[in-house]
């Protein structure tokens, strides 16, 4: 009961690498995803700690140290370890929030499978994570708790401990009453959020939503809101609201802070790696490989919501419309399965390699394949090599909270050049307007888009790409720390411009 800070965040923040019989406990370098950045926090405030499961075979009995010790780049931190068992990981993680919360979330109700789901099980594992993080906090520390898995902490924790302040961060999209209302379980989800003192969001809209369920089930009056900052909105943003929500006042006088921060990547470390002579080599190497044609990329887990099928779809019209580029534009497309044993994912692939295998058949040759699907992970030190080499970052979800692989492609283009066809419907959209802009539920809007990317010259490709690199390095990954630190901070909390910025 000893720190002023507790991220409650599914994963663990290393990687566990077993030498000689012995744990070590290994940092992982890799910029990806979100784990760094909530690291990112261990230097700034003096007691830390993290929350996460691990799996165990006997949770009552586990075989391994429940809370570590952990010293790295970062700072010093605790960890404490959830055990829990296999099937608690598959029912509360792959069912629940997988099978049922994520479709709904994304706007998918076709997808969304409510049989296999064990309530119980996912109330149980909550309140584990509730009161492994309550063990940690310091009288009045901040607990901050990730994503829609752990959508009951805030409710449980707020049970066991009245004195934290608590704030949720949700990375996915919040999606409008219509939607979110379909899970059976809305009441108890809505009223655990309404726990917390702060619930944050990366864009207005996904703010503006979850105000839209809130009163589908609570008379909760006027809800304040504010102009949402110019920086945040950029000119030809897809789909913004230009108002923002602040805060939503209960009957009891408990006030709900509405965070609206985006995350970014750490732009420095990319553009560090970007500069360096070893991925000058890689690139070099790349771009003999792709030789004079054009080069499209694409990379993104293997998930329905990323949309990879309608754009492979749209390539292959491309390479149908347009026989001026047949040997002459090639995709990389990286798709990379999170977790292979979610057979939710297995059509998906399957689709993926069916597609791609058709392209290449009809307009490839011994000599030239114009698809190049690639279903495992990349070397980080790759990818950044690849976002430098290709001359368009296609990136086209269907429904994306925000969307980093964009953001990094923006980061590693130290040259100025490089288009980036984004979805409306990716977070990152409402930030940069200055991408192509397109619509993946329409071929003919991904078709104009495409062309457009692959004719652009090149004075239109280096101000559009001007715009984008600074929008990036202005809400990077310290910005959203910055902004997120301030907002679980209570002397902060008076201030409702601060909650919107
Ligand atoms: C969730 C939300 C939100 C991908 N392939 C490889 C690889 N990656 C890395 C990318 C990027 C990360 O994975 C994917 O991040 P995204 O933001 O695109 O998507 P989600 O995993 O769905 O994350 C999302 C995010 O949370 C943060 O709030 O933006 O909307 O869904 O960093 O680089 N990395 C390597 N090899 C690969 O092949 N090394």
């Amino acid at each position: 009961m000893s720190s002023e800070l507790v991220i409650v965040y599914h994963r663990q923040p290393y990687e566990e690498v077993e030498v000689d019989g012995r744990i070590e406990y290994r940092e992982n370098k890799s910029p990806n995803g979100i784990v760094p950045t909530l690291k990112s926090f261990f230097g700034k405030v003096k007691n830390a700690s993290w929350v996460a499961w691990k799996e165990a075979e006997d949770t009552s009995n586990p075989g391994f140290d429940r809370v570590v010790h952990i010293e790295d780049s970062f700072g010093k931190y605790t960890v404490s370890r959830l055990p829990l068992t296999k099937e608690q990981v598959s029912s509360f993680y792959h069912v629940t929030s997988k099978e049922a919360f994520w479709p709904i979330l994304h706007g998918f109700k076709e997808k969304y499978n409510y049989d296999p789901v064990d309530w119980p099980t996912f109330r149980e594992v909550n309140w584990a994570f509730a009161e492994a993080a309550a063990a940690e906090a310091a009288q009045g520390a901040s607990v901050w708790v990730h994503d829609y898995n752990l959508w009951l902490v805030p409710g449980y924790l707020r049970q066991l401990r009245p004195d934290v302040r608590i704030s949720f961060y949700h990375h996915t999209p919040f999606p409008s009453a219509d939607m979110f209302n379909v899970l059976p379980w809305r009441g108890e989800i809505i009223d655990s959020l309404l726990a917390a003192d702060v619930v944050g969001f990366h864009i207005p809209r996904y703010a503006a939503n979850f105000v839209s369920c809130v009163r589908s089930q609570h008379d909760v009056g006027n809800v304040p809101r504010v102009r949402v900052p110019d920086d945040l909105v950029t000119e030809g943003s897809a789909l913004s609201d230009r108002t923002v929500p602040t805060e939503i006042h209960m009957s009891d006088g408990h006030v709900v802070h509405l965070g609206v921060t985006p995350v970014g990547v750490d732009v420095d470390y990319i553009d560090g790696l970007a500069a360096s002579d070893e991925t000058a080599e890689l690139a070099k190497r790349f771009r003999a490989e792709v030789g004079d044609g054009k080069m499209l990329l694409s990379v993104g887990r293997t998930d329905y919501t990323k949309g990879g099928a309608d754009q492979l779809l749209a390539f292959e019209r491309l390479l149908e419309r347009r026989p001026d580029l047949h040997e002459q534009v090639r995709l990389l497309h990286v798709s990379v399965s999170a977790n292979r044993a979610m057979t939710v994912y297995e059509p998906i692939q399957k689709e993926l390699e069916e597609i791609a295998g058709r392209i290449n058949g009809r307009f490839g040759s011994f000599s030239f394949q114009p698809v190049a699907l690639i279903s495992r992970a990349v070397p980080f030190e790759e990818l950044v090599a690849w976002y430098q080499v290709s001359d368009v970052a296609w990136i086209t979800p269907l429904a994306d909270g925000m969307n980093l692989v964009c953001k990094e492609f923006i980061s590693a283009r130290r040259d100025g050049d490089g288009v980036l066809v984004l979805s409306e419907f990716a977070g990152a959209a409402v930030e940069l307007g200055a991408a192509v802009m397109t619509n993946p539920f329409s071929s003919r809007a991904m078709d104009h888009a495409i062309d457009l990317a692959i004719d652009m010259p090149e004075d239109e490709r280096r101000a559009r790409m001007k715009l984008l690199r600074a929008a990036v390095a202005k809400r990077d990954t310290h910005h959203w720390a910055a902004d997120q630190l301030a907002l679980l901070s209570p002397k902060d909390f008076g201030d409702d411009s601060g909650a919107a910025a």
